[in-house]
């Protein structure tokens, strides 16, 4: 922290100016309090200079930390810089300044600057992400941050547990994935009252006192969330007593327009996480003096007689009173100061109106990886099937998908301790004395895809979720932005969608939109899709489009045992953020069984499998469709002589272009299918691109089959005439033939 001397009272020094030199206040010195406020006015100052640039059109946003400087310096005075870890939301400008963020790195987010380290021009301002203080890249939803810090928080109790993990290594994502931490770090996270409302709010409480996590929850209070007031967000109106009753908690609640009594509360709580025994809780009352952005008027739902008692409260005000009473400052002295700070300012925003924007080819850096590219051929090598072969000679029976998704986890966690598991019921048993006395035989899944993984890596590395999937994704992408690989599984596709606000806005984006600065590489296994004879609507569904459709997310949806290892491997080692797809039907299927490939077999992504060729019709397809087109394909040999080239994709984002239209050049007739509904699923980008790039070697239209405008219903009459079947598939490649 830079220190700026207290200017000795003016007319000499008495003995009571040395009494008081010595004087601390809640272990404050006199040095350190005009620091503090030099910080807060700084911050209050980049807030009005960035207003007026907005009004002058030189910035495009304003969002203002005002009325909370005083929480976020009390913050960064009680914890360490570059040391700790921080969520800060957007009010936390005096906390990142304190931090060692400077005003014209703030200025270089506001105009949008190539140079702006947050996020190169991407995020508005306001968005902190600054690698080098561990302050981690921040959106624009509400709450969404809170679950991430508490995986943030998980990792460095569990690299404590196995220092060993975050070691360098090469051959995969760890070249390029740095892990440092702190055995007593602490991580912060901030969010407003209105925020306390959010789900995962309370989601990242329960795991954080669950878990007793070295995580400390800030809640600035100034009584808004836009235009309504806390009253209405929160039952009584003060969140500090509804989260009273949760365990092993330290509570604080204090007037955060107060920086000595706010920097107490922290010490306290900063304390109490470092120690270990569990979360702290910080409510903080502030004011909100500038409205809620620049894009709104308080004026319009708050009368004056409240905002001016808010103005009463303002902590700049506050804290110029304290030190000119205290004799810490007298006036000349606080107008030297904030001279200075006006002088500093204006050079900063006069390099930053000047900093050249980003340029129009940097727009796609960092959707995914620039260090490793899993569709290459490093990922590319062969099965060795020799240790499928029993010592006798004789053949081991080939393996189910669910057998080789079982043993590539099992490879891959003993390859590499930087992997965790959690989700639903993945467990073999949560109470671990009840394995340990061999009582029961363990779960390990509802498919038991992880079964027998808790028993072999231990229950810190493989482990029971609570029955949140936001607090599933969420606390995957706290970690992996950390450095460790989480490999986590959502239980049902069909209840993927609380996880979906991470899934959209977070898990996919950290890497782009703080332009590098942060990855989250992680794996999210899913069971997916339907024919299951009684699925019904809530275990049937498919819906892989609305994943494809979001940029920095790797789609996978393997149709046999041999690609589902091979493909989860690349998933596990590669860079990026996956989706990996796994077929409920094909778990257990008799088709595309395979004998274990052994422990690095890897298939690129974006590579297609071409099931069996043909010349007269392509058929593009994935997932459960694959065995039933491929029995369409044979039947259609078989009576009328039609040779179908059958392209399994495998992999939906990326996808492979160049089979697909080297295949419609030979055979220039297309139908694509999915087990999806028909009317904007995966197929129509498919079929579109088709129409669109090949529509000169095209002698028919493009068809689609795929499931009916519905969901999925439970009587197996009405699934079987929902869900694309062989004969559907038959007699659209009938048509497609004779057109
Ligand atoms: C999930 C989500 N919903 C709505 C918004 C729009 N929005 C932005 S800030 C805000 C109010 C937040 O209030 P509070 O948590 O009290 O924080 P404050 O702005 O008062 O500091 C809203 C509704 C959003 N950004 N994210
Ligand atoms: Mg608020």
């Amino acid at each position: 922290m830079a220190t700026i001397k207290a200017d000795p009272k003016p007319g000499g020094v008495n003995e009571s100016d040395i009494k008081k030199a010595g004087k601390t206040y809640e272990g404050l010195t006199r040095q350190q309090l005009v620091e503090a406020y030099r910080l807060m006015y700084t911050s209050r100052r980049v807030d009005d200079r960035e207003i007026l640039l907005k009004r002058q059109q030189k910035i495009y946003f304003q969002i203002s930390g005002a009325g909370h400087e005083a929480v976020g310096v009390a913050a960064a005075f009680a914890m360490k810089s570059g040391y700790d870890w921080f969520y800060a939301y957007y009010r936390d400008r005096a906390l990142c300044l304190a931090l060692g963020v400077t005003p014209y790195e703030m200025l270089l987010q506001g105009v949008g600057a190539a140079e702006d380290p947050s996020s190169g021009g991407r995020q508005m301002p306001s968005h902190w992400s600054y690698p080098r203080l561990n302050i981690v890249t921040q959106s624009s939803p509400t709450g969404t941050q809170i679950l991430q810090a508490v995986g943030c928080s998980e990792t460095a109790r569990y690299l404590t547990a196995h220092p060993e993990a975050a070691k360098k290594s090469t051959g995969d994502y760890r070249q390029f994935k740095d892990v440092a931490f702190h055995p007593d770090e602490v991580t912060y996270v901030s969010l407003g009252d209105g925020t306390t409302s959010e789900g995962e709010f309370w989601e990242a409480m329960n795991t954080a006192s669950n878990g007793r996590l070295p995580l400390l929850f800030v809640v600035e209070d100034n009584g808004y969330a836009i235009s309504v007031p806390v009253e209405v967000q929160t039952p009584g109106g003060n969140i500090s007593r509804l989260v009273a009753g949760f365990p092993n908690f330290h509570f604080e609640e204090v007037d955060g327009t107060d920086p000595v009594a706010t920097y107490a509360a922290f010490v306290r709580s900063v304390a109490h996480c470092r120690a270990g025994p569990g979360p702290a809780f910080i409510h903080t009352h502030v004011i909100r003096p500038y409205s809620h952005s620049l894009s709104d008027d308080e004026r319009l739902y708050r009368p004056d007689a409240e905002r001016q008692r808010d103005a009463a409260r303002d902590p700049i005000t506050r804290m110029q009173m304290f030190l000119i009473r205290e004799g810490i400052l007298d006036e000349k002295g606080i107008n030297q100061l904030e001279k200075q700070v006006e002088d500093d300012l204006q050079v900063a925003v006069d390099r930053a109106l000047g900093a050249p924007p980003p340029t129009p080819e940097t727009i796609t850096d960092y959707v995914y990886s620039p260090d490793i590219d899993p569709t290459s051929s490093v990922f590319e090598t062969q099965p060795i099937f020799s240790q499928a072969q029993a010592s006798d000679g004789k053949k081991v029976a080939p393996k189910t998908m669910a057998d080789l998704i079982n043993a590539t986890l099992r490879d891959e966690m003993r390859r590499d301790e930087r992997i965790v598991m959690f989700g639903e019921d993945v467990a073999d048993c949560s109470r671990e004395e009840y394995l340990r006395q061999k009582l029961i035989k363990g779960k390990g899944g509802v498919f038991k895809l992880t079964a027998g993984l808790q028993c072999d890596f231990g229950s810190d590395r493989v482990f029971n979720s609570p029955l949140a999937e936001a607090n599933i994704v969420g606390r995957a992408t706290g970690m992996a932005t950390r450095g460790l690989k989480p490999v986590v599984e959502i239980q049902f596709f069909d209840y993927i969608w609380p996880a979906m606000m991470q899934l959209r806005n977070e898990l996919p984006l950290i890497r782009w939109r703080s332009n590098n600065g942060f990855s989250a590489p992680c794996v999210i296994r899913v069971a997916i899709g339907g024919y299951l004879t009684g699925g019904a609507i809530y275990h049937s569904q498919c819906g892989e489009s609305i994943f494809t459709h979001i940029p920095g997310l790797r789609v996978v949806f393997p149709s046999n045992a041999l690609d589902a290892a091979g493909l989860l491997r690349t998933a596990i080692r590669c860079d990026d953020p996956v989706l990996f797809l796994e077929h409920k039907r094909l778990y257990r299927e008799t088709y595309g069984r395979s004998p274990y490939p052994g422990p690095d077999y890897m298939i690129p992504f974006g590579k297609s499998k071409i099931v069996q060729p043909g010349t007269d019709l392509s058929v593009i397809t994935y997932g459960a469709v694959v065995p039933r087109a491929l029995q369409a394909a044979q039947k259609l040999e078989r009576e009328h002589g039609v040779r179908v080239e059958l392209i399994d994709l495998r992999c939906l984002n990326p996808f492979d272009w160049e089979t697909i239209a080297a295949s419609v050049h030979k055979t220039n007739r297309a139908l694509v299918a999915y087990e999806d509904s028909l009317s904007w699923g995966y197929g129509a980008e498919i079929a579109a691109r088709i129409a669109d790039q090949l529509f000169q070697h095209l002698d028919a239209p493009v068809r689609r089959v795929a499931a009916m405008d519905t969901f999925v219903a439970y009587q197996p009459r009405l699934e079987n005439a929902i869900l694309p079947q062989m004969d559907d598939l038959f007699r659209a490649m009938k048509e497609l033939a004779d057109f």
